[in-house]
């Protein structure tokens, strides 16, 4: 019988991923060391791997959803959505080149971003509580990237792993909920002047709003809010793309307008 895993165990994962997220450097992945890695203690890493960013002087400016939609799931072999969080320095302002060499084999996606005007409850968090807390929502395109070797992983690491986060781009222009059907916004994802794929937002568990809920009460279960003021990405509308240096990513959306980025 295995012996299930301590405290220690758990802040001995969370400084090797919180290393080799800064470092930009590779893993195996965790359930090969700990097979008795599941989701609980997933959580209770990525929350140590928080708080080392938080020591660190990061300050969290919000949440991401992970693999809401069936394009991310099958292209991860993952079939639960989960959750991350989002800190000052992932977020780059469109504009921005950004430095592959930091990271260990970044992908970009396309999402819908909520910006937060109240908290949202930590248990059972609804659609409608999302809609009454969302000042606006933009165009975002998050950039991924496991830290995980050849970008596969288990649930339980990938949560351990942040659920990928490593940077993120919004769009200048907010636009207010009540403007637009949320669900049903097409977006085109534009890599070097091509068409790389499109999709609709409903994609992402039929409703982005319904994402934004489910991270709410997921972030819940670790104790922790979403406050007014903080970002949260509802998760990739289509399957995710690798970048190299020279590329330039354009999301194209629907009532959102365009949000950009490029890499050296
Ligand atoms: C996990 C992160 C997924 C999304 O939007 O689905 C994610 C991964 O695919 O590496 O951010
Ligand atoms: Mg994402």
């Amino acid at each position: 019988m295995s012996t299930p895993l301590t405290d220690a165990d758990v802040a001995k994962m969370a400084s090797t991923v919180y290393a080799a997220q800064r470092d930009g450097e590779a893993i195996p992945m965790l359930t090969h060391e700990y097979p008795n890695l599941d989701v609980e203690v997933g959580y209770r890493v990525q929350d140590a791997v928080r708080r080392l960013y938080l020591e660190d002087g990061h300050r969290q400016v919000g949440w991401k959803a992970g693999l809401t939609s069936k394009a991310k799931m099958r292209q991860m072999n993952v079939a639960e959505p989960t959750v991350g969080f989002l800190t000052d320095r992932m977020s780059v302002p469109e504009g921005t080149v950004i430095d592959t060499s930091a990271l260990v084999h970044p992908r970009v996606e396309c999402e819908v971003a909520f910006v937060l005007k109240a908290s949202l409850p930590k248990e059972g968090c609804t659609v409608d509580d999302v809609l009454a807390a969302t000042a606006y929502v933009v165009p975002a395109i998050e950039v991924i990237d496991s830290r995980y070797e050849n970008f596969k992983f288990d649930l339980a690491s990938v949560i351990a792993d942040n659920s990928s986060s490593s940077r993120f781009v919004v769009g200048a222009n907010g636009v207010r909920l009540e403007t637009i059907d949320r669900t049903t916004l097409g977006v085109a994802l534009v890599k070097n002047g091509e068409l790389l794929t499109t999709g609709a937002s409903a994609a992402v568990l039929g409703d982005p709003a319904a994402a934004v809920a489910l991270v709410a009460t997921l972030a819940g279960k670790m104790g922790q809010t979403l406050e007014a003021g903080m970002t949260v990405l509802s998760g990739g509308i289509t399957a995710a793309f690798a970048v190299s240096p020279g590329d330039h990513v354009s999301a194209r959306f629907q009532s959102l307008g365009v949000v950009d980025v490029s890499f050296r």
